[in-house]
């Protein structure tokens, strides 16, 4: 009875790596290469309808059957809850939590990884596109930096906002964005880097680097026609 992560090391990726490292609990990690388009089998699909890492199956209770857990946020939640621990107790901590965590799935995550797909990864660099999500990821930057000017942490204590904004703060680079005019976002960066458990959650998988390897079969599998025949 056990967990199972599919996961590879990008900042969906790290999320739940940083958290089962911090919860100190036992699971296996199982590598899914997205560049060779492993997230494409049947057998993955039966695991993440969405064919997108992470994932998790959640075989520790004998009385039920494994449960499939897609969406990073989703794998944050239910093991911050399962365990009762980087989720704030009260309810206005739970629930300024769960704002920034949302904030960051649909808004952090979304804005700076097209940021990075159109700065970094797309062989033709279109002006417009570059601009838009370059000045997104600025806006979204400093909405944390205002509200980290007066908190320590997302939801006051450590939590999995932070745990879930962090890896897409840790990319800013990629995503043509800079942290210099941002003092109280790096002081809050610095405070989470240096945590033992997110170096350990970092470097699951750290020898499979973040970002696409330059070569046409990878940029097909991820962006092109493959991504597309496989739904
Ligand atoms: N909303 C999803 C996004 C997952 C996602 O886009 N993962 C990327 C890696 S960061 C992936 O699997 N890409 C493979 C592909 O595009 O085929 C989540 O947070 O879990």
């Amino acid at each position: 009875m056990s967990l199972t992560l599919y996961t590879w090391a990008t900042p969906n990726g790290h999320k739940p790596q940083i958290l089962l490292e911090e919860l100190g609990v036992p699971y296996e990690v199982r590598p899914v290469n997205i560049f060779e388009g492993e997230q494409f089998t049947d057998e993955y699909r039966r695991v993440n309808p969405n064919r997108r890492i992470p994932a998790l199956v959640d075989a520790t209770d004998p009385d039920r059957p494994p449960l499939r857990v897609f969406e990073s946020g989703a794998i944050l939640l239910h093991l911050a809850e399962k365990y009762g621990r980087f989720i704030p107790a009260d309810a206005h901590g739970r629930s300024t939590a769960f704002q920034w965590l949302m904030w960051q799935m649909a808004g952090l995550g979304p804005m700076l990884g097209q940021g990075q797909h159109f700065w970094t990864y797309a062989k033709e660099k279109h002006p417009y596109s570059i601009d838009r999500y370059t000045k997104e990821g600025e806006r979204l930057l400093s909405v944390m930096e205002s509200h980290l000017a007066e908190h320590e942490f997302l939801a006051d204590e450590y939590s999995i906002a932070d745990i879930a904004c962090f890896p897409w703060v840790r990319i800013h680079k990629l995503a043509n964005l800079s942290l210099d005019e941002l003092p109280h976002l790096r002081r809050w960066y610095g405070a989470i880097r240096k945590r033992p458990a997110v170096e350990r959650g970092l470097n699951i998988l750290r020898d499979h680097l973040t970002g696409v390897p330059d070569t046409g079969r990878a940029h097909d599998v991820m962006f092109g026609e493959t991504q597309f025949r496989k739904r």
